[in-house]
């Protein structure tokens, strides 16, 4: 596993490298972690009970990467997922009570109950979707990133608003999985974001398989040389070091920010959930990883080393981190209950949120 940062040929990035979270930055993290891991332990507790109407792809064990990374955005800034998209909805400042509606198909859910655990969206927070098609946030996440170069660079005027209102300074982030990886959309992107030097941040989330392939079976070479092919900045981390991820999207989310365009990523971590919930059923008794893996990972859990941490740092106490353990708990049950006494969602919707109005032709349209 490598940490530490690997910039471009040459370069190097003084002054970040031992950058460390405040306090109150550290607490924060500890936070957005716990709240990912308990909601996503009651999703799998919900789904073996047979509560959720579809299947939902966990984040326990990679929840150090969206945390990390959305520590460094702000509601304007943009994040595409994946279909393993709880986290970075929840990290990016979504509302866990809206998002639990959403998977248990319920009105109340943030897309209405139509979108389920995969498509989980919050416009409003700049949070542009997880995603079932693999790879398909790449193109998008370049897309904001060019729509956020091209409204910093217009001109103010007395009417207009000003350039720092309509989009400088925006950062649009990418989070895709090493399967992504072998899409053609990368090489497409990485070549637009550098030649247009857009404020874009590519998070490769290696957790070593796509579905029940390991990556070695289907990614050639290494993944973060496909960013050195096009010159673009690579920090290479542990992704389940919180601070190591923080400390390299800091440095990223800053260069995006003032113009220097883009930056990859790539965090090594590991999913301990199957690649969904009752993927046993599809295997019928195969294998695809031995247990000792998990079990080795499951050592390197990263909220229990950040725990671990901050408390060995003098930065919190037992009972400090205890407290934000029981806050979320009451969130989480909140949530469940909101989402449990939703109103089932009205299938009706499907044909007008599906298709654009049909124009009116007694009206000539
Ligand atoms: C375009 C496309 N091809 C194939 C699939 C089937 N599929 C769903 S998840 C997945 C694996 C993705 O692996 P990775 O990107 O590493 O993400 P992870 O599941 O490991 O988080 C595949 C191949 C898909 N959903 N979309």
């Amino acid at each position: 596993m490598t940490t530490g940062l690997d910039a471009m040929a040459g370069e190097s990035h003084p002054g970040d490298q031992d950058a460390t979270p405040s306090a109150v930055e550290a607490f924060r993290l500890y936070e957005t972690m716990v709240l990912i891991r308990r909601v996503e332990e009651r999703l799998r507790d919900d789904s073996a009970a047979g509560k959720l109407p579809g299947a939902v792809h966990l984040y326990i064990g990679e929840e150090a990467v969206a945390a990390g990374v959305c520590a460094h955005l702000r509601v304007t800034d943009y994040a595409t997922s994946t279909h393993r998209g709880h986290g970075h909805f929840l990290a990016k400042g979504g509302d866990p009570r809206a998002m639990m509606a959403e998977i248990w198909g319920k009105r109340e859910g943030i897309c209405r109950g139509m979108g389920g655990s995969m498509h989980v969206a919050d416009l409003s927070k700049g949070i542009l979707g997880a995603n079932g098609i693999v790879g398909a946030g790449l193109s998008i996440a370049a897309g904001a990133a060019f729509g956020a170069k091209l409204a910093s660079a217009e001109q103010p005027s007395a009417e207009q608003p000003s350039a720092e209102q309509q989009g400088k300074g925006i950062v649009s982030v990418c989070f895709f999985g090493d399967g992504a990886s072998n899409q053609g959309a990368l090489m497409e992107t990485l070549n637009l974001a550098a030649l247009w030097q857009l404020p874009l941040v590519y998070v490769c989330e290696n957790n070593g398989f796509s579905e029940f392939t390991p990556a070695a079976h289907v990614t050639a070479g290494r993944i973060s040389d496909r960013a050195r092919a096009f010159a673009i900045p690579v920090a290479e981390v542990d992704g389940n070091d919180v601070t190591a991820v923080w400390r390299a999207a800091g440095e990223a989310v800053k260069r995006a920010r003032e113009g220097g365009g883009p930056t990859f990523i790539e965090a090594r971590t590991y999913r301990i959930q199957g690649h969904f919930e009752a993927e046993s059923f599809v295997l019928s008794g195969g294998r695809y990883r031995e247990e000792t893996e998990i079990e080795q990972w499951r050592q390197a859990d990263p909220i229990t080393r950040f725990r671990a941490r901050l408390i060995e740092s003098g930065t919190a106490t037992a009972a400090d981190l205890d407290r934000i353990d029981a806050g979320i708990a009451d969130r989480v049950n909140d949530a469940v209950a909101y989402a449990e006494a939703g109103q089932p969602a009205d299938p009706a919707l499907a044909q007008t949120l599906m298709f654009a109005p049909e124009a009116n032709p007694s009206k000539g349209a």
